[in-house]
């Protein structure tokens, strides 16, 4: 692991650490006196920085710059809220490829450092939250049932220590693994699902592919995972499912909101209706985001674009207000493919649904109200600080 500040205090604004970095004939504080150095003005104390305080196109690119933090033992030992998980895997999809390259784009697709403040939320989401990128599962090509083994492994390991995963996907196809392992790790409480796609990604299977990106959905309620009537589906449009898909849809008690049905009400009401719908009969939320539910005029970098879709800034609104009303177990946002996108603007979009709600959990936290997840297994190691003493709802889940 790379040498890095601490997380959460590394929020802090670069502080200058003249005394230890930097004496004169040793710029920076690294490498002996030198005469060239000193002729051209190159010895000049200068402030170093730390790696999270650095703009983002310098060094490893994490989400955020945040600390690179993979093994689970530093994840509970820093009682991390939220961890960012690539799944860089994009062997499922059905049209246009690329999104093994998602978690890349998205983390890189971030120009502000150090300690944030959301103008939308009015929070510093990194001073109230300890938030770090927990790294990619351990993905190779072309052998999918490993691929989603190994996601189901990581995101299973992160969520076990209490941390919120978010995954950076990946085609749709990861939100089976991943929502599989939350809902795991959450019960005996339930999970539902609130799913923004332009596709309900339903379908029984791909030219007999079960666990391609059009049938996650399916898989979640298949295998029992999660219960159809706590799916709520939100912006669904174009030509996509036919009518005995629908019909299964329907029998298994998913609820959805067509494109048309935003235009006609307005994606204010719908999101309301969303939320009180998220909100009846599961104890916790995975929140899935796939960036084809935005426009293709504005996020034209995916697999498989649909015309007519979400304004961004409707899709940012109705994060934050999900994960301002529900208690999210999980997220992910997926279907990001760096090839066909134009000067990042797709990446940017789902970096910024990331940031959206983790500033929301920010603003939960400073509330008072719970974050983290308390495992069952877990709660007996955990000292109870400020954050874990208020989590009455899913600790009590937990204990049951
Ligand atoms: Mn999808």
């Amino acid at each position: 692991m790379t040498e890095r500040p601490r997380a959460g205090r590394a929020g802090n604004p670069p502080r200058s650490s003249a005394a230890e970095s930097a004496h004169p004939g040793s710029p920076g504080g690294h490498g002996p006196a030198s005469e060239l150095a000193a002729r051209n003005g190159w010895d000049l104390e200068w402030e170093v920085f730390p790696d999270f305080g650095l703009p983002t196109y310098v060094g490893p690119s994490t989400f955020s710059n945040l600390p690179w933090v993979t093994e689970p033992e530093e994840l509970r030992r820093h009682h991390v809220d939220v961890a960012i998980v690539g799944a860089p895997f994009d062997d499922m999809v059905t049209h246009r490829s690329g999104a093994r390259f998602g978690p890349r784009a998205i983390r890189e697709a971030q120009y502000s450092v150090g300690s944030l403040n959301s103008l939308q939320l009015d929070v510093q989401p990194y001073d109230l939250l300890t938030v770090v990128d927990a790294g990619d599962a351990n993905i190779v090509p072309a052998i999918p049932d490993r691929g989603h083994a190994m996601i189901f492994r990581k995101v299973h390991e992160v969520a076990a220590t209490g941390a919120i995963p978010i995954v950076l996907g990946g085609d749709h196809s990861i939100t089976w693994p991943s929502a599989s392992a939350v809902a795991e790790v959450r019960r005996p409480g339930s999970v539902g699902i609130v799913h923004f796609d332009a596709h309900a990604d339903t379908a029984p299977d791909s030219w007999g592919q079960l666990a391609g990106h059009g049938s996650p959905m399916r898989r979640l309620i298949e295998s029992g995972a999660v219960r159809g009537r706590n799916f709520v589906q939100i912006g669904l449009r174009g030509y996509w499912p036919p009518p005995a898909i629908l019909g299964w849809m329907h029998e298994q008690g998913l609820r959805w909101h067509l494109m048309t049905e935003i235009e006609e009400r307005g994606a204010e009401a719908v999101i309301d209706q969303a939320i009180d719908e998220a909100l009846d009969g599961a104890d916790s939320i995975y929140l899935s985001v796939d960036i084809d539910v935005v426009d293709p005029g504005m996020a034209p970098g995916t697999g498989t674009p649909e015309p007519g879709g979400l304004l961004p800034r409707e899709l940012l609104r109705a994060v934050r207000r999900i994960v301002l009303a529900v208690d999210l177990a999980g997220m992910d946002v997926v279907e990001v493919s760096p090839p066909y996108d134009w000067a990042e603007s797709t990446a940017s979009i789902a970096n910024r649904a990331v940031l959206e709600a983790i500033s929301a959990l920010a603003v939960k936290r400073r509330e008072g109200a719970s974050v983290r997840f308390q495992p069952a297994a877990a709660t007996a190691a955990t000292p109870a600080t400020a954050a874990t003493a208020a989590t009455p709802a899913t600790a009590t889940t937990a204990a049951g």
